[in-house]
């Protein structure tokens, strides 16, 4: 019998599917494990290569859990609203509805022919209103509480899809979806405060496991900064006008203040107006920057002097000048900052600029330090011994800012400050395909609640700080998208549902007066935010999800998914959750206990995979032509799996070759079992080889097992293909050998690991699978042989894995100078590391310096001196 495995993998796939080999159990006292992807967006494109690899790795670990025996659940869904979907069906002129429904077809169809284990009875997708109806309903319990706000402020505008956007959807200050230019732009839009949840979200990543630079992006994102808000008086001459409020990190450096800065959008201009020399360049400045991007802002460091106007710095009566400056964001901390060009490198290249004085108050310490004249050509930045700097001269910078916080507090002008960096999540978006909000707009209820006018209890506390705005109530759940003929944006910053007279026109659900609905739509990462969730209990029409069902699958046993989830996706997931926790519906505190992150995939022209390149590589093709267990092996095999690396289809024909070798050896072992009867000699020959053999496959349980633990496919697959090299070596093989072999396999390459495992297991030899009719085959109940995937995993006996020694020879110059046992199949720098252990080597090689090293693996090391 030939390998095919275009045969074989189909009829798998179908009897897999037919048996429902895959479906997780209920809850029970079976230790679960809960993997999980990051669900797909479907866009029309379908899925390449790259999409595939870390389906495959969650599909490895899933297999080997089965096999340990773990009840798993390992499901998939669709991600289906949002601007790329909606984009895709504008240009194409389909409906998203419709643009949708196909491109999940497609790609279902996809994945189905990789052979994966998902659990489609929990199926979800964002789109179903049976899905989002919990979307919508954890939106309400939000804004229930207090957690959501209207605002106007100016947010991030993408221009081109003519929506608003949330700082987690800019990069290098472009639309992350179509690479536009973004723009400042005030909008009408909700807000969640997200910011209240700073603190949580910085502190659970503590009890993580997940990749480290993950946890920098994310603590990086929130941004915690702890500090000191003091305020300075303002004067226009002799003219106290009022006080401005500043925060910084470094008090210890104020005596070094040589003027002060305010962002271009800080209130205080206005007010001063009238004492502002220069006001109308001031409010020409302004403008300019307004629509400026925050990463633009901070490049630059331009920025004018308010004439006339100076402000007091507190500790030592100074008179400094203040500036108006884009590189001062008026989101962050105050919006006001002391310079202090000496200390800090923006301000230093501010006063360069406009030659400012640069005074310095921070002394180095330790004999790095000691000798360098920072001051003049380059700020000295880091923490130290205050200097010229008053009563507090002679203190380390720690010490100098709890005194002089203590000072203000004292004197009732400032105090300590935590600032974050986060904002809260803009939470609208002005375009058709998303979850309608459940809110109506009244403008009597709004009357009622200016004039108070209202029964105790009547509105809850996000319609009394949102006045006019009601919630639907949760009966009325879920308030579906309207079906229309035109979803093209608007551009006017209203959304195309507004268009929509008949659905835009209902009453109030408090008062039954004429209301009006709230036309924008939910971002996309709303529906994302708790899709996990919803999987344990994708059916449940009474609730999000059954507290049996939390409590037994939740948190997320393994998540693994794109690094450019870091901050968006991965924060807006664990807020939801934190607040999920707060109301009862779940009872953890972190969603996702283990995160891993896919290094890409880039085209063998080593650019990243797109269609504008024409270099994209399908997983169809590649299945067509190899088989979807050879695509799978050599996925894992390619190379680490966080780290970027390009296609080269001679590595499929690779994995391929190695499976024709299993399949060789497995088809031997067949015909070897039917001639029986040897002996003498030979037999006892072969017993010694066994021996080894033996210790070789305990040896490859233990590191296969433990790879796959940890994410190190490839290597795991390179110590099957030591073994399988050994297996070959071997005169015969016993079919317990033989199983162990594919039981190692079968997670990576699963269809003709089932395939020879039901021929090892049928007694009779090799048996041949009817193409059709689930009947004759019954992989759940063993009938003909279980499932190989309800066979136990293979365990390791210790006393069999014989480390095994060499002895290295150490040479210098070419002669012999000592001889020590190691391990086989050290590297080089481990080889060297031994040698240089010895007193002996170390003795011929003192005073002498190494030129060149010869290392021949498992015998010597020669070092030329
Ligand atoms: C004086 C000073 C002296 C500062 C010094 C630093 C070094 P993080 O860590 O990011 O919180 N700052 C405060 N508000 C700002 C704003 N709205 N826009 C731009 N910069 C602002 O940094 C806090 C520091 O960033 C603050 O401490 C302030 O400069 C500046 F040797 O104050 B510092
Ligand atoms: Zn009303």
């Amino acid at each position: 019998m030939k390998y095919n495995p275009q045969k074989i993998e189909k009829k798998w796939q179908r009897i897999w599917q037919e048996e429902d080999l895959y479906r997780a159990g209920p809850p029970s006292k079976r230790k679960k494990f809960y993997v999980l992807d990051m669900f797909p967006y479907p866009s029309g494109a379908g899925l390449h290569v790259g999409h595939i690899k870390g389906y495959i790795a969650t599909d490895v670990v899933a297999r080997m859990k089965m096999m340990q025996g773990y009840n798993v659940l390992h499901p998939m869904g669709w991600d289906a609203f949002g601007l790329p979907a909606e984009n895709y069906a504008i240009k194409n002129k389909i409906h998203p509805d419709v643009a949708v429904k196909k491109n999940i077809r497609h790609f279902k169809k996809q994945l189905s022919k990789i052979g994966f284990t998902y659990d489609w009875s929990k199926e979800i997708n964002t789109t179903d209103p049976e899905y989002y109806k919990w979307t919508q309903w954890a939106f309400l319990e939000m804004f229930k509480r207090g957690l959501v706000s209207e605002s106007y402020e100016p947010i991030n505008w993408c221009p081109k899809c003519k929506t608003g956007l949330a700082n987690e959807d800019i990069q290098d200050g472009r639309c992350e979806r179509c690479g536009t230019k973004v723009v400042k732009k005030p909008i009408r839009q909700w807000v969640i405060k997200i910011t209240k949840y700073a603190d949580r979200l910085l502190k659970g990543l503590k009890g993580l496991d997940w990749p480290e630079h993950i946890i920098k992006m994310q603590e990086d994102w929130i941004g915690r900064s702890e500090g000191t808000e003091f305020d300075m008086r303002v004067f226009s001459g002799k003219n106290d006008l009022g006080g401005i409020r500043v925060f910084t990190t470094r008090l210890d450096t104020v005596f070094g203040m040589t003027y002060v800065v305010l962002a271009p959008e800080h209130e205080l201009i206005e007010r001063l107006k009238e004492n502002i020399g220069n006001f109308k360049e001031i409010k020409k400045y302004k403008k300019g920057v307004e629509a400026k991007l925050a990463e633009e802002r901070e490049k630059e460091k331009k920025g004018i002097r308010l004439e006339g106007i100076s402000a007091e710095n507190p500790f030592n009566k100074e008179r400094v000048p203040v500036f108006v400056s884009e590189y001062v964001l008026a989101d962050y901390g105050t919006g006001a900052i002391m310079a202090v060009p000496a200390h800090d490198e923006r301000d230093f290249e501010f006063a360069r600029r406009y030659n400012l004085p640069i005074r310095r108050v921070i002394r180095g310490v330790g004999p790095a330090e000691e000798g360098k004249r920072e001051g003049k050509d380059l700020p000295f930045v880091k923490d130290g011994v205050v200097v010229n700097s008053g009563s507090f001269s002679g203190l380390s910078s720690g010490e100098a800012r709890e005194e002089m916080t203590r000072w203000l507090r004292r004197k009732k002008m400032g105090r300590k400050k935590v600032f974050y960096r986060i904002r809260d999540w803009v939470f609208a978006r002005q375009r058709y395909w998303g979850e309608p909000f459940p809110l109506v707009y009244c403008p009597r209820c709004k009357e009622r609640i200016l004039r108070r006018e209202y029964k105790k209890g009547e509105f809850n506390k996000g319609e009394l700080a949102n006045p006019g705005w009601v919630c639907l109530s949760e009966k009325d759940l879920p308030l579906k998208l309207p079906k229309v003929k035109y979803y093209e944006p608007t551009g006017t910053g209203e959304s195309p549902l507004s268009n929509i007279k008949k659905w835009v026109k209902t009453s109030c659900p408090k008062c039954g007066g004429p209301a009006k609905r709230e036309t924008n739509t939910m971002p996309q990462w709303a529906g994302s935010s708790w899709y996990y969730l919803r999987y344990t209990d994708a059916k449940n029409k009474k609730e999000p999800l059954s507290r049996k069902k939390e409590l037994y699958w939740l948190p997320v046993d393994l998540y693994v998914g794109g690094a450019e989830h870091a901050t968006r996706h991965l924060i807006y997931a664990r807020f939801w959750h934190k607040f999920l926790k707060d109301i009862g519906v779940v009872s953890t505190a972190e969603p996702f206990l283990r995160l891993k992150s896919v290094g890409i995939i880039l085209a063998s022209d080593s650019r990243k995979m797109s269609k504008r390149y024409g270099n994209v590589v399908n997983p169809d093709d590649m299945s067509r032509k190899y088989g979807a267990d050879s695509l799978r092996l050599y996925e894992m095999f390619m190379g680490p799996f966080g780290q970027e690396i390009a296609w080269q289809e001679k590595g499929v024909v690779g994995a391929r070759r190695f499976l024709e070798r299993v399949w060789k050896l497995a088809s031997g072992k067949r015909k070897a079992l039917a001639k029986n009867g040897e002996g003498g000699k030979e037999g006892r020959k072969k017993g010694a080889e066994r021996d080894g053999l033996e210790g070789l496959i305990h040896k490859t349980i233990k590191k296969v097992t433990e790879d796959i633990e940890h994410f190190k496919f490839n290597t795991a697959i390179s110590s099957l293909m030591i073994l399988v090299k050994e297996m070959e070596r071997q005169p015969s093989l016993e079919t317990k050998d033989l199983k162990l072999l594919v039981q190692m396999l079968a997670p990576f390459a699963p269809h003709i690991a089932e395939e020879i495992w039901q021929g090892l297991v049928s007694r009779g030899g090799p048996r041949s699978f009817p193409s059709s009719s689930k009947n004759d085959t019954n992989l759940v109940s063993g009938e003909g042989g279980l499932s190989i995937f309800l066979s136990s995993w293979p365990k390791w006996k210790k006393e069999l894995i014989r480390e095994e020694r060499f002895v290295l020879v150490v040479q210098v110059n070419g002669r012999v100078r000592e001889r020590i046992e190691a391990g086989i199949g050290i590297s080089q720098e481990e080889a060297r590391e031994i040698a240089l252990r010895s007193e002996k080597v170390r003795g011929w090689l003192r005073n002498k310096k190494i030129r060149k090293v010869i290392f021949v693996k498992n015998k010597l090391i020669n070092f030329v001196v």
